[in-house]
């Protein structure tokens, strides 16, 4: 059998536009032949391993499209990757994933055929394979519990991680919100996330392209464009997160009257625009009614778990709540003592079994298996409360070590880790501090060596050699040393607190 995705999307007419992006509109019928292409290429990198990883940058255009179709019709895992990765990040994961190959737009090659040379793993432009004629071929069958798809998350345990999805899993998180939100082909959607996180690459791209709509792809996020684009056209559905939201309504106020009619007039004629990937705040909410004429739909989601609970497309939508779990999604709410929690407004952490779930952390069984309770429940680590009538709110995390910054989990270890390998630094600690615009901000109190010549800039300057640079600490202070507790580990609150007084 074909690949669930391929599937779904072999129904829609030839000539239908499926993407409009920088290059040009691109009909679900190019972009299945140019897929037939990419696994024709790949036939050899593919048939090495069972699920060869193929590494691919989130590269928003056609060419992502062809790449993970094609991958996926060759029977391989898709790895698709930041544009913001530094050459050591990138380094980590064709290490990490034992990626066979990477697949990437002619306009990268300069940048990644290099890397992938000097790595010894097989390289191809989309270009190139796209201007070939695929042979006839029969595919191998692929089944629903194949992986698919490998997105790498951050987490507690320094490192980022590749949290696995089957074709069946990522078939389960798609119908769930195509069927939830009411995606159909007649939508039109505009896309403005990055391609390696499941907002982007599931929520929009995935179901948008399954329900046959259009997607609109604009690369780099842009608030003054976002509302001319959105004036000059016809979209039904938006999502994003706060950030977004937020710079948005910065925009939104900045222009004149009879713009800010026309932007008011564009969103008053979409049906659906969605929050998430991080907290929306309340007043965000009011502003972003107040000017559009739409109650923002929050739901929340992880990468391990899809989409879980969210508000409803029709009903009653509660400010500063994600909702009810999505059908299909099973959730409760633990305690520290391990015990579940049967009261309405008592905090306990989310855990979930859902069809959506993923299969694994690639090459860390110990760890998947330590991110389930005996039962067989995802434990998210984040705590939230449920009232009376059902509704779930946020409240927090249970570790000071990840930070979700514009919608980027963030950890606190990996940039520890960065940058206590700078030959001056003696000891670090990054912490998350509230941000309006931001949600959180990376923040860094850090000890250096006795006979330290480097300042603040000249370290975080050091750093975006290692790091991608939205995981650069946005600030700094230079401490004579860290607070820790009576086992030795530094009480990351207090540090918190520092940056509070500062
Ligand atoms: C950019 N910068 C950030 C940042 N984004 N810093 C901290 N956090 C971020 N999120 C920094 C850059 O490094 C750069 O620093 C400077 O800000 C300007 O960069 P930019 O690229 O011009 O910024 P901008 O385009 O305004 O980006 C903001 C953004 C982007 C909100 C559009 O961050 C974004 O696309 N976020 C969405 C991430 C996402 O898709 N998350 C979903 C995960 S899935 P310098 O120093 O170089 O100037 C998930 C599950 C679920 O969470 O539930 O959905
Ligand atoms: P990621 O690991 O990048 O997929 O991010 C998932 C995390 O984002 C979750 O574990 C939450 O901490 C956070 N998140 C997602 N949606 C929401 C939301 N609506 N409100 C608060 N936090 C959210």
């Amino acid at each position: 059998m074909r690949p669930l995705f391929l599937e779904a999307i072999a129904q829609w007419p030839a000539d239908r536009v499926a993407l409009q992006t920088d290059s040009g509109a691109f009909s679900y019928g190019y972009l299945r032949k140019a897929a037939q292409c990419v696994a024709d290429a790949l036939r050899d990198a593919l048939s090495s391993d069972v699920g060869a990883r193929i590494l691919m940058p989130a590269w928003p255009d056609w060419q992502y499209v062809a790449t993970l179709w094609g991958v996926w019709q060759g029977g391989g895992v898709a790895v698709p990757f930041s544009l913001g990765a530094t050459a050591e990040e990138l380094s980590y994961l064709i290490t990490d994933s034992e990626a066979t190959a990477l697949v990437c737009p002619a306009v990268l090659a300069p940048m990644l055929r290099p890397l992938c040379v000097a790595m010894g793993i097989g390289f191809w432009e989309v270009e190139t394979v796209v201007a070939t004629q695929p042979a006839p071929t029969e595919w191998p069958a692929i089944q629903p519990a194949a992986r698919a798809l490998m997105i790498y998350t951050s987490g507690t345990t320094g490192k980022p991680k590749g949290a696995v999805h089957t074709h069946g899993s990522l078939a389960a998180q798609i119908q769930t919100l195509v069927t939830a939100w009411q995606w159909q082909a007649t939508d039109k959607t505009l896309l403005t996330l990055p391609l390696h996180h499941i907002h982007g690459l599931v929520n929009i791209l995935g179901c948008g392209l399954w329900a046959g709509a259009t997607v609109v792809i604009l690369p780099k996020f842009d608030a003054g464009k976002v509302w001319e684009i959105f004036a000059q056209s016809d979209f039904t559905v938006f999502m994003a997160v706060p950030t977004i939201y937020s710079l948005l309504v910065e925009a939104y106020r900045a222009a004149s009257p009879a713009q800010q009619a026309g932007y008011t007039q564009a969103c008053q004629a979409m049906r659906l625009m969605v929050s998430g990937s991080a907290a929306l705040p309340v007043t965000l909410l009011n502003a972003w009614q107040e000017i559009s004429g739409h109650f923002l739909l929050e739901r929340y989601g992880m990468t391990e778990i899809g989409m879980a609970i969210s508000n409803p497309m029709e009903g009653f939508r509660k400010a500063g709540s994600v909702g009810k779990p999505l059908p299909g999604v099973s959730i409760r709410l633990v305690d520290e003592a391990g015990q579940v929690i049967a009261q309405a407004h008592e905090a306990g952490e989310i855990q979930v079994k859902s069809p959506c779930m993923f299969l694994e952390y690639w090459r860390k069984p110990d760890i998947t298996k330590a991110s389930f309770s005996a039962e067989g429940w995802f434990k998210t680590g984040d705590i939230a409360e449920q009232d009376e009538e059902g509704y779930y709110k946020i409240l927090g995390r249970n570790s000071t070590d990840i930070i979700k910054s514009g919608g980027y989990k963030l950890s606190a270890l990996e940039i520890e880790g960065v940058f206590l390998q700078h030959p001056e630094v003696a000891a670090c600690a990054v912490v998350g501090l509230p941000d309006e615009r931001w949600g959180e901000v990376v923040a860094m109190a850090v000890v250096m060596q006795a006979a330290a010549s480097s300042a603040a800039p000249d370290l975080l300057h050091w750093g975006k050699a290692y790091l991608a640079s939205y995981k650069i600490p946005k600030q700094v202070i230079v401490v004579a040393e860290l607070p820790k507790n009576a086992m030795g580990k530094v009480v990351k609150n207090e540090v918190k607190q520092w940056f509070a007084k500062e």
